[in-house]
């Protein structure tokens, strides 16, 4: 990505009306910008009490103007930040001043862009940033911070040095005098890469396990009608939602709820009970609820376990996700005699009544969505550095297995000179402008 020259602006602050709404400039006009806007000369890094004056000198607001000189800025640029009243016409307003002043409306996520091109900060901490924006729960936020304070980009720059290492004893080994009788050892460079994709093992499962803080995760509760279906809703959302009552095929539509499962956020879905029926209105319910059975990443089958349980796959199983998780959910306990129940990881016995067994159920949700307690144990990632990884990992295995076999050794160094640029496609460094741009563009104008 070439470096860019003109300046930018946009409002940084979200839409709505607020204490304080913040107009953020960057580039080479800045200070002229700063001095015109104010009539205040920019001092680096002070917040000036400042008039922020039209072209004929009317006063649009009052408030604080603050001047970051380069490079010691957020973009590396000169930078100026407007902290005026929150209020879109007054923010509007003064953008219109700094726009006839000579900068232009910035793109989604360009300041972040600058600060990546004038390499204040690498691809993954660039993620980082819209990722922290983002995120949903505390979990997610604070993996998105440890990500941006370089935690991740730390961990790829080791395993990249360890696999130049390997590189460079591979390389050694190949300029080695070939005399009768010496042989090459290879054992250091084989065991560099063991260590490499041992390390990068433990990586791919961090991120894995972060994965999940970046997906929109979908618990959809199915069952027959009466099951209590809207009452596990209603527990596990905390909030009275769904109407819950004695009478079969109460809900019709879906009923969405979102809320965070140990620290993450998801989806619940109260769909209508699936049976046989000549009801229209309760057909077209079924079908929304079928609908939603195909997007599910985990399906709570409920039943009344009073009576019977129906056939599992005639009920439901044709319109579920082949990759969803079904649990099964035994409701109604406080009715049966027995008290002995055996929960598993497939099926959990419980009354939403009581209470009882709804917090196994929960630690049965979280096992299946592979919540990971620790947080050090997850890196907040996208599908982009797991498929990354993964292609590492592919050449590295292959590389070993190579070298064990006594393959040509120049062509291992030039597959490990692939495992170099696959590293530096993940921190920025040699990414197309393509994935660069499908970056940015997510971001939201402002950062
Ligand atoms: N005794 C007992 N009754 C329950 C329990 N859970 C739900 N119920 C009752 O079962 C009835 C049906 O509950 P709902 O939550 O409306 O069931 P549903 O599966 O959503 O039903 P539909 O929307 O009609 O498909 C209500 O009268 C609930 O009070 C439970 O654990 N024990
Ligand atoms: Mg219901």
């Amino acid at each position: 990505m070439a470096k860019n020259s003109d300046t930018i602006t946009a409002i940084a602050t979200p839409t709505g009306r607020g204490g304080i709404g913040i107009v953020r400039v960057s580039g080479n006009k800045t200070k002229k910008i700063f001095q015109l806007l104010t009539g205040l000369s920019p001092k680096a890094r002070i917040a000036q009490y400042a008039s922020f004056k039209s072209s004929d000198q009317k006063i649009i607001d009052k408030g604080i103007a603050i001047y970051f000189s380069s490079p010691a800025s957020y973009t590396g640029e000169d930078i100026m930040e407007c902290h005026a009243h929150g209020n879109r016409i007054v923010l509007g307003l003064l953008l219109d001043e700094i726009l006839s002043l000579g900068a232009r409306l910035a793109r989604p996520g360009e300041f972040t862009e600058r600060a990546f091109i004038n390499n204040k900060i690498d691809l993954l901490q660039a993620e980082a940033i819209a990722d922290l924006i983002n995120s949903n729960s505390k979990k997610a936020a604070r993996s998105a911070i440890q990500s941006l304070s370089g935690i991740f980009s730390e961990k790829i720059k080791d395993l990249r040095g360890r696999v130049f290492n390997a590189k460079v004893l591979i390389e050694a080994a190949i300029d080695f005098p070939e005399e009768e009788g010496v042989i090459i050892d290879t054992l250091p460079a084989s065991s560099e890469i063991q260590i490499c994709l041992d390390a990068l093992n433990e990586l791919i499962l961090q991120a894995k396990a972060g994965r999940i803080l970046d997906q929109n995760l979908s618990i959809v509760i199915a069952g027959r009608p009466n099951a209590g279906k809207s009452s596990v809703l209603n527990h596990l959302s905390g909030f009275d939602s769904a109407i819950v009552t004695a009478t079969p095929g109460t809900t019709r539509d879906v009923i969405k709820e979102r809320m965070l499962l140990g620290d993450y956020a998801v989806t619940l879905f109260d769909t209508a009970g699936i049976r046989e029926t000549e009801d229209e209105v309760e057909q077209a319910g079924i079908d929304k609820a079928n609908e939603a059975l195909a997007i599910a990443d985990i399906v709570l089958y409920v039943h009344d376990n009073t009576i019977a349980m129906p056939n599992l796959h005639a009920d439901f199983s044709e319109h579920i996700s082949p990759d969803a998780k079904v649990i099964i959910v035994r409701n109604k306990i406080d009715l049966s005699n027995e008290n002995n129940f055996t929960n598993s990881e497939r099926e959990v016995y419980v009354s939403v009544k009581t209470g009882v067994g709804m917090s196994k159920l929960v630690e049965v949700i979280c096992h299946h969505l592979n919540i990971v307690e620790n947080e050090e144990d997850l890196i907040f990632s996208r599908q982009r550095h797991l498929e990354d990884l993964h292609k590492i990992m592919k050449s590295l295995k292959r590389v070993l297995s190579n070298i064990k076999k006594g393959a040509g050794l120049e062509i291992q160094a030039e597959s490990l000179r692939l495992c170099l640029s696959g590293f530096d496609s993940l921190t920025g460094e040699t990414t197309s402008d393509d994935v660069l741009g499908a970056v940015f563009s997510k971001f939201c104008i402002g950062k």
